[in-house]
């Protein structure tokens, strides 16, 4: 017996990843359904190569009876809708930054810490950040191992970041500096196309971006408390696949062969690492691709029991639809959801 999925937000780019998501694994689905705001409803999504679903109005749809909805709206819209799915029994998993901090909502990682699921009691749980998800699946294996003090990162993130109005945008500037057009910045405070922006999310009072300060507090929430994080978050003219140079520092001295066996060994990462021309993964590389891929690992001699590598993974699928999906699996693996009587 299949489940009853809801996914909101269905027409964005991460609702649509869902949609795909859900259909090339093969999640157990008896009914499945479409939804977003009054403006998209109406409109056609695929899900699957065979079934085209009419998007309904999230608005005035009734929950009851519904398994598990995937959440990607905006904040905004999570706020009101998510309480509103969960109170009529659905499971739901918010892609959103709306509840991630919030001490009854687990954060989770199904990689890192899938056993937070277990005290989903508000039926809400929090997909992180992109930037985070990539980053907490490479540290958890070495975290393990020497146990991390403090984390360095410089992210080059792809503007899928910012949905499909973000993609268009650099699309439509590197157009027109080709025909030599006027560049119109709309989505992004500064030209994207050929440029890099080190500014992603609004200003906070301390200077770091919002940004930055979700890839700290996240990082703590899902891996370890005591773990510090310092983030230079910065927009760069790639279509998809967020790329990340992370520089760690270990209570422990490190052993780079150990370091290697266990990123070899961890779930979800694929370690990718010749000493040589084109021996690493780049963000077009890993479109479309399930793992977080490591590459550039080396001993950084320049701090206590230092480590540096480059990470980089699929914004839209790892870091948002595959792992809200994945979340799902986990919780039917560890009997949490439970089908409602149709
Ligand atoms: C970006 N990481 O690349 C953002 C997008 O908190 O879920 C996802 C924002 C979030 O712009």
């Amino acid at each position: 017996m299949g489940y009853r999925v809801a996914v909101v937000g269905a027409t964005g780019a991460v609702g649509r990843e869902m949609l795909k998501t859900l259909a090339e694994r093969a999640f157990p689905i008896d009914e499945i359904v479409a939804l977003a705001s009054a403006r998209s409803a109406g409109q056609e999504v695929s899900f699957g190569d065979k079934t085209v679903l009419k998007v309904q109005n999230l608005e005035h749809f009734d929950f009851t009876g519904w398994d598990i909805a995937l959440f990607s709206p905006g904040a905004s819209v999570s706020a009101v809708h998510a309480p509103r799915a969960a109170k009529a029994g659905c499971i739901v998993i918010d892609n959103t930054s709306h509840f991630r901090m919030e001490h009854d909502v687990p954060l989770v990682v199904p990689e890192v810490n899938p056993n937070a699921l277990k005290r989903a009691r508000r039926g809400i749980i929090a997909n992180p950040n992109c930037s985070t998800i990539q980053m907490v699946v490479a540290l958890k294996p070495l975290h393990d191992l020497f146990t991390i003090r403090r984390v360095v990162v410089a992210t080059y993130q792809a503007v899928a970041g910012a949905g499909k109005e973000g993609m268009d945008e650099l699309f439509a500037q590197s157009r027109a500096s080709f025909v030599g057009d006027p560049l119109k910045a709309e989505q992004f405070t500064k030209q994207i196309a050929f440029n890099c922006i080190p500014h992603i999310d609004r200003f906070m009072d301390d200077g770091a971006t919002k940004e930055e300060w979700k890839m700290t507090v996240e990082t703590r929430k899902i891996l370890d408390p005591d773990i510090s994080v310092f983030a230079t978050c910065v927009r760069v003219p790639v279509f998809i696949g967020h790329s990340e140079a992370i520089t760690v520092e270990f209570e422990e001295p490190v052993d780079l062969e150990r370091a290697r066996e266990a990123l070899r060994e961890a779930p979800g990462v694929i370690l990718h690492d010749q000493r040589e021309d084109g021996g690493y993964v780049t963000p077009t590389e890993c479109v479309g691709e399930d793992a977080t891929y490591v590459s550039r690992l080396r001993i950084d001699p320049t701090v206590p029991n230092g480590l540096a590598f480059w990470c980089v993974a699929d914004n839209l699928r790892k870091g948002a639809a595959l792992n809200a999906v994945q979340i799902a699996e986990t919780m039917i693996a560890l009997d949490l959801i439970h089908h409602k009587a149709t």
